[in-house]
């Protein structure tokens, strides 16, 4: 079955069986355009939109389809054509936050972007030239975590480092638990390191700023010039955002892959708790700090300014970790 390929399981077929009597199809969203989908059933691809309804009832952006959603199609199997009627329910997925949108007078508006679904795993992929940031690795091990998925790491352009040894110690003394990959996605033999991130029926996506090689290292797992890709800007060294499209991809030896547009900026939507797993070490100290609430500035008995002093603990990762905070708890005010 051509579902199962693409990560049909019992979970999501005991949550559809409500809606299999009324003719309806379950569909797996393959590509999101601006005001359509295309979407993979059984009876293959159809373009799809949503039903006014579904869009009625949509509290926010977040209830509305993206692409790795499953959802429940009404389909119009002459045209190639159908309506998504509802959303089954993710078991994983992505938020960032859209901040500066402005609703009638000036009111700022707090709007959650939701970027993917139903993912298992992500390949966060950077470049080790201008790109490479330690506080934007953090930030997206973030998201990625608090989303429900896997972690990887992957420094990619190790041909334009001349130090990716101490690049790739850096990353990992910031990656916990995620593994942390160092390739040149140019040469086709470096990317099948990566291939043991894919699993018949599982999703690996790919994420990272514009230019960093998302597509070239999809390119080089399907075997073949699917994805478009670009020289990054000489002058400024930044992609040209050349992936303007989310879509999933279906390997013949059994996975799926997803290209991603490169982001320009990622702030984060979520919880303060989210930060947990990607800084277990700080909140491990601050676990040891004499008052609970301790903001970790300048209050007598700190745990993690004593690690601080100590080395042990980087101060641009403290910062980082303070700012992530301030910046979802921000967040958490405002809604
Ligand atoms: N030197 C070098 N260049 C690379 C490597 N991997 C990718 N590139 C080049 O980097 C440029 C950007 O690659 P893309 O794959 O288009 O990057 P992307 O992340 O998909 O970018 P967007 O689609 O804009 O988000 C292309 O010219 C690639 O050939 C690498 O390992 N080394
Ligand atoms: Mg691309
Ligand atoms: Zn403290």
């Amino acid at each position: 079955m051509i579902l199962d390929d693409y990560g049909w399981n019992d979970n999501f077929a005991r949550q559809f069986s409500a809606f299999s009597a009324q003719g309806f199809l379950p569909a797996r969203v393959i590509r999101g355009e601006k005001n359509y989908f295309r979407v993979i059933c059984e009876a293959g691809e159809l373009t799809v939109r949503f039903a006014g309804k579904l869009r009625h009832r949509a509290g926010g952006r977040q209830d509305l389809p993206v692409v790795g959603d499953w959802v429940v199609v009404e389909p119009q199997l002459e045209q190639e054509r159908g309506i998504i009627h509802a959303i089954l329910e993710r078991f994983s997925s992505f938020a960032r936050n859209l901040p500066g949108r402005r609703k009638g007078k000036g009111r700022e508006r707090i709007e959650q972007q939701v970027i993917a679904a139903n993912v298992e795993r992500v390949l966060i992929v950077c470049g080790l030239d201008q790109d490479f940031s330690l506080r934007r690795i953090e930030r997206y091990l973030t998201l990625v975590t608090a989303g429900g998925a896997e972690a990887v790491v992957v420094l990619n352009k190790a041909d334009l480092s001349t130090t990716t040894e101490r690049q790739r110690q850096q990353v990992l003394e910031v990656a916990g638990e995620a593994p942390v990959e160092l390739l040149c996605a140019r040469e086709q033999d470096q990317v099948e390191q990566l291939r043991g991130y894919l699993r018949p029926g599982e999703t690996l996506a790919l994420l990272g700023s514009s230019g960093v090689g998302k597509s070239t290292i999809i390119n080089a797992l399907l075997g073949e010039d699917r994805q478009k890709v670009a020289e990054v800007s000489r002058t400024l060294g930044k992609g040209r955002h050349t992936t303007t499209h989310r879509e999933l991809f279906l390997l013949p030896t059994g996975g799926i892959l997803m290209d991603n547009p490169g982001m320009r900026e990622l702030h984060l939507w979520g919880e303060e708790e989210d930060l947990a797993e990607s800084f277990a070490d700080i909140e491990a100290l601050a676990l040891q700090c004499r008052f609970s609430d301790c903001g970790h500035r300048s209050e007598p008995g700190c745990a993690v300014r004593e690690a601080l002093k100590d080395q042990q603990l980087d101060p641009q990762r403290l910062n980082n970790y303070l700012q992530l905070k301030e910046e979802l708890s921000h967040l958490q005010r405002r809604r």
